[in-house]
């Protein structure tokens, strides 16, 4: 049986996908050259420094290391210009919903999410004092698609992988749930996330019954 449940934060708790989109195509036109929004689902749920070094091969190009952390710092700043102007009504719908039904039911839940700054947003938009255990960028060494995160995470919450439901809207974080053994539900389109054992197109379309089918198997 299912008995703990781990949320990725960018896309599935909030929209920040986009921002990071705004800022790291920023970053590649100020150097030059653009990439695509196709392109831009290879970064969703991979670390900066890994997005960063995929961006530049898109580019063909090349920084000294001085210059790639100028970079990434750069990216940031900008990134943060927008989570700055969050608040809570920035929570994806039917979110809440879902986290008032586990607590309800005592099921714990955690954060898994490859960000460095999800502790500040979770804070912006009120969600911090929900979670049961947060792990996030500046918890792990190895970035999604390994497991990393997410078996922190069900370590946390006293849960065995396999007891673990883990949302995500990212094929590196279905990825990284499917190793480590979870349950993945994939938040997005089915045929991005083909590899995900369930797939939603939002959490609105996920009703509570759903959550019980979980909780009983
Ligand atoms: P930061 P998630 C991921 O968050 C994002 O999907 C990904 O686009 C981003 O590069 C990564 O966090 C690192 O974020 O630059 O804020 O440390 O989806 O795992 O919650
Ligand atoms: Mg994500």
């Amino acid at each position: 049986n299912h008995k703990a449940f781990i949320f990725d934060l960018d896309g599935v708790i909030v929209d920040t996908a986009k921002f990071h989109f705004l800022a790291w195509r920023k970053l590649a036109n100020d150097l030059g050259f653009d990439f695509t929004e196709e392109q831009n689902e290879q970064l969703k749920g991979v670390s900066r420094v890994d997005s960063l070094k995929k961006i530049l091969e898109w580019g063909n190009m090349e920084l000294s290391e001085e210059e790639f952390q100028r970079q990434m710092a750069m990216k940031n700043e900008n990134y943060l210009s927008y989570v700055d102007k969050m608040d809570a009504s920035e929570i994806l719908p039917g979110v809440e919903k879902i986290l008032d039904y586990l607590t309800e039911q005592q099921v714990p839940y955690a954060l898994g999410s490859a960000s460095k700054n999800a502790r500040p947003i979770l804070k912006k938009i009120d969600l911090y004092h929900r979670f049961d255990a947060i792990v996030d960028g500046t918890d792990v060494s190895k970035a999604k698609p390994d497991p990393e995160v997410f078996l922190i995470a069900a370590d946390k919450l006293n849960a065995q992988p396999k007891e673990c439901v883990v949302f995500e809207d990212s094929v590196a974080g279905v990825q990284a749930a499917n190793i480590g053994k979870m349950t993945s539900v994939g938040i997005g389109e089915k045929n991005v996330l083909g590899e995900a054992d369930y797939v939603f197109p939002d959490f609105t379309e996920i009703d509570l019954k759903f959550i019980d089918k979980l909780l009983n198997n």
